[in-house]
């Protein structure tokens, strides 16, 4: 095991990282900006260190600066946590040609899936099944690029092969209208990811997002975790993700997770990883994989047991997986609330000092937070200052206990999305589970306040 790595990220997953390292006996180096100065994570830190001003360019993307840092507290590996340089391909090629452990999967895997052509490609070879689309990146000719769509089916969907998470795409319904579609999303495309390759494929109107959590060593071990429903979202920004997902047969599960594990094998996969699916009518399509640990890992950790952030530092410094599939058990169902701060209903950011915090805690509660009574939300970077996790034996009894667990919580001096929780954790149809990825924004549009 390692005896000391460096925690390249802030907030939440910050102090989440640094308390498995405790629990691990490994020293955690933590890094901050100018506006993280008085952060809890870095208060009780052993060890911690300045890496620049409060922009996430100049600090937390900071290539060198993270390295050096690294290098002056002679730690061996690096946690990129989630966001910033986690799904950096260029960073972690950094990191180890540095002579250090990048805390996730190889610079390879890293690029396969951050391009989505690959991605694709790579799983459609692995036996994952994807969105019916093109083969590869689409053609110039609009000719050839009329005759995949029509063979497709509209509505069909433009994706940059760059983008991800929502960002570059485009539907279109008509013939009429794809040609210029096509123009508008590689122009796009190649102004915000220096890559103007698109992608085509069959547009789902009411999908669930279902991801597969995965967890695979160095030497050639993989296993799922079960899966989490994150349908629940608003322009691309997850609220509540909630395992397992409501109405889904264990065998369909099963059988995807099986799939995922074997394209992790087939691809030399290691660390923590999400294969992210849209489920539509019974069925499953790849579209994305995450590289890195998530934000709603805890979900899949209160469900199994299993200690997501810890496996990943272990596997990091070449321990073998320390279970197999057979040991993995889904108990219970759990649910994540993402509290921003940030105005309920408008959407609007809201930093600031907090000048009351309560926690909420109780059986099956668990609250991952940085933050603390006095403690001044910076404006530079995410809203999300925390998430409250519950777990109960049925979905009834986590409903119960999140409506307990929101009602107990206080936060004052700032603006956060608890009042919009209370009100979806009552919603008929959210109780009733199995809502899809188009029902916040509806509801939201239903609820006008
Ligand atoms: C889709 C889709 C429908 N059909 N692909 C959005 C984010 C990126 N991960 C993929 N996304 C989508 N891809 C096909 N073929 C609908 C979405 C989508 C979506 C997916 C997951 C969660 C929320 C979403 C919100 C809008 C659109």
């Amino acid at each position: 095991m390692f005896k000391k790595i460096l925690i390249a990220n802030r907030g939440e997953i910050a102090l989440r990282v640094q308390r498995a390292c405790r629990e691990l006996g490994v020293k955690a180096v933590m890094v901050y900006s100018e506006a993280d100065r008085d952060a809890k994570y870095v208060k009780l830190a052993e060890e911690a260190v300045c890496i620049g001003p409060a922009p996430s360019p100049l600090s937390y993307l900071n290539m060198p600066a993270i390295i050096s840092a690294a290098e002056v507290t002679d730690a061996e590996a690096i946690h990129p946590g989630y966001g910033f340089l986690s799904e950096n391909a260029g960073f972690a090629e950094r990191v180890e040609k540095s002579g250090f452990q990048f805390i996730g999967p190889t610079p390879e895997s890293i690029r396969i899936m951050g391009d989505k052509v690959s991605a694709k490609q790579a799983m459609i070879k692995a036996g994952v099944p994807c969105v019916p689309g093109s083969d590869g990146e689409l053609p110039d000719d609009p000719v050839q690029v009329r005759r995949i769509a029509r063979t497709i089916g509209y509505p069909v969907i433009i994706k940059a092969a760059g983008g991800g998470g929502g960002r570059g795409m485009r539907v279109v319904h008509t013939e009429a209208a794809l040609v210029n579609a096509v123009q508008m999303t590689r122009a796009e495309a190649g102004a915000a990811f220096g890559n103007p390759a698109v992608y085509m494929e069959k547009f789902l109107q009411n999908p669930r997002h279902i991801e597969i959590q995965v967890l695979a060593d160095k030497h050639r071990n993989a296993v799922f975790l079960g899966e989490r429903d994150c349908s629940m979202q608003r322009r691309h920004q997850k609220i509540i993700e909630e395992g397992p997902a409501p109405g889904i047969p264990r065998k369909l599960i099963d059988r995807i997770g099986e799939r995922c594990v074997a394209a992790c094998k087939k691809i030399g996969y290691r660390g923590a990883g999400t294969f992210e699916f849209l489920y539509e009518n019974g069925e499953f399509y790849f579209i994305e994989m995450n590289t890195r640990v998530q934000v709603e890992h805890p979900v899949t950790e209160m469900i199994t047991g299993v200690d997501i952030v810890k496996t990943q530092i272990m596997v990091a410094a070449g321990e073998k997986l320390p279970f197999t599939q057979r040991d993995v058990q889904i108990r219970g169902h759990a649910i994540e609330c993402r509290i921003n701060a940030e105005d309920p209903y408008k959407f609007v950011p809201s930093p600031g000092r907090i000048t009351l915090w309560h926690a909420p805690g109780g059986p099956g509660v668990r609250v991952d937070s940085h933050v603390y009574h006095n403690y001044f939300v910076p404006p530079n970077y995410d809203s999300m200052i925390g998430k409250i996790i519950v777990h109960g034996d049925t979905r009834e009894q986590a409903l119960a206990r999140m409506r307990t667990a929101l009602l107990e919580t206080v936060v004052e001096g700032i603006n956060t999305n608890i009042p919009l929780h209370r009100e979806l954790m009552v919603d008929a149809k959210f109780m009733a589970g199995g809502t899809n990825i188009h029902y916040l924004e509806d509801w939201l549009a239903h609820h006008k306040r």
